[in-house]
């Protein structure tokens, strides 16, 4: 029988050249299939006599198996190498530098406002806190703020409807406090604050801290102790102060705090506007009139109180010319701090 050499030659050419699994079905149905070589020769040898098809027969059944031996050791090799393969792709490599995670900061107002509290707190005052929306009687009338007083002009205050208001200080919070409790009362009120205002040193919101401290023979000098404690705190023990005489409705008398210039050191620059010096905090002896408003005997009572612009402090702190990078939310600034 011719073409048992070529087909051995053939099967092993096929076998050779199988790279995929692709490959090997395909080799697999070329050679083995119902159509295909194997079976071809198989057929032929039905033609031929009986001792040349026990012959012939014996030996393409031995290359047959062999052929389809081969093609199991095919297939588990392939398969082999693509499971090398996917562990390969899988594989973690902790060598690798982790990823550092973004971590997000406090913004400068709230490290302002927990470095302002913590210097109360060391001096015995505790945190007091009301409504952002406020009565007309405790913002104004309760604070001695008479009814046609600058203060309450339309251009400043934010009204919600007759008699309530945006809170524009948080000296209501001190009102309630005093409303609701005998002396000795020794509170700070730090919150947000509302006023139509908004230029490069306004914004409608901003934020105040306020203190009160009301007690029998609280003096001008515990109120100069006190505040002088905090600037030391807060700017350094050689920051010089001033107090100035001032006025406002609920305290009397009243003293506006000044700092030597922490740009210039008093030598005169832009940002104390040649005067050396920068008003840091307003205060005052409580008015009577306020005391006996919350029921207190302004006989048996004194107290002094103060507040400050919790953004004009961190511009000065950081040398920021313009309050509204506060409220910006620009990251570039706000993760400088
Ligand atoms: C300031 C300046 C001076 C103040 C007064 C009171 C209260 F409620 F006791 F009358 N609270 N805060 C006060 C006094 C606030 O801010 C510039």
């Amino acid at each position: 029988m011719d073409g048992l050499e070529e087909l051995k030659a053939t099967v092993e050419n096929r076998l050779s050249s199988i790279k995929t699994m692709e490959d090997l079905n395909n080799v697999r149905a070329y050679l083995l299939g119902r159509k295909g070589l194997f079976s071809e020769f198989i057929e032929r040898i039905r033609l031929l006599g009986k001792e040349e098809k026990r012959v012939y027969g014996q030996q393409i059944n031995t290359l047959k198996e062999a052929t389809e031996n081969r093609l199991k050791e095919i297939k588990a090799g392939l398969e082999e190498k693509r499971r090398q393969e996917e562990e390969k792709a899988s594989r973690i490599d902790i060598t690798l530098p982790g990823k550092i995670p973004i971590i997000g900061k406090k913004h400068p107002i709230t490290k302002i406002f927990s470095e302002i509290i913590d210097i109360f707190a060391s001096l015995g005052f505790s945190v007091a806190e009301g409504p952002d929306i406020e009565l007309d009687y405790y913002n104004f009338e309760a604070l001695n703020i008479p009814p046609h007083h600058p203060a309450r002009d339309m251009q400043d205050t934010f009204y919600i409807k007759d008699g309530v208001v945006l809170r524009t200080h948080t000296s209501p919070v001190q009102v309630r406090v005093m409303e609701s409790q005998l002396p000795p009362v020794r509170i700070i009120s730090p919150g947000a604050v509302y006023r139509c205002d908004n230029d490069i040193s306004h914004t409608p919101m901003f934020h105040q801290v306020e203190g009160l401290m009301v007690d029998r023979h609280i003096r001008f000098s515990d109120l100069k102790g006190i505040l002088t404690i905090f600037i030391h705190e807060m700017f350094g023990d050689e920051t010089s102060l001033r107090f100035r005489p001032s006025y406002f409705p609920f305290t009397e008398p009243s003293a506006e705090v000044d700092i030597r210039c922490v740009i210039c050191r008093g030598e005169g620059c832009r940002v104390c506007k040649d005067t050396g010096w920068l008003e840091i905090l307003g205060s005052g002896m409580v008015n009577p009139q306020v005391f006996r408003n919350v029921g207190y005997d302004p006989e048996e009572i004194t107290g002094f109180a103060f507040g400050m612009g919790v953004e004009r402090i961190a511009m000065l702190k950081y040398g920021i010319d313009d309050i509204r990078q506060f409220y910006y939310n620009d990251l570039r600034f706000l993760s400088q701090f």
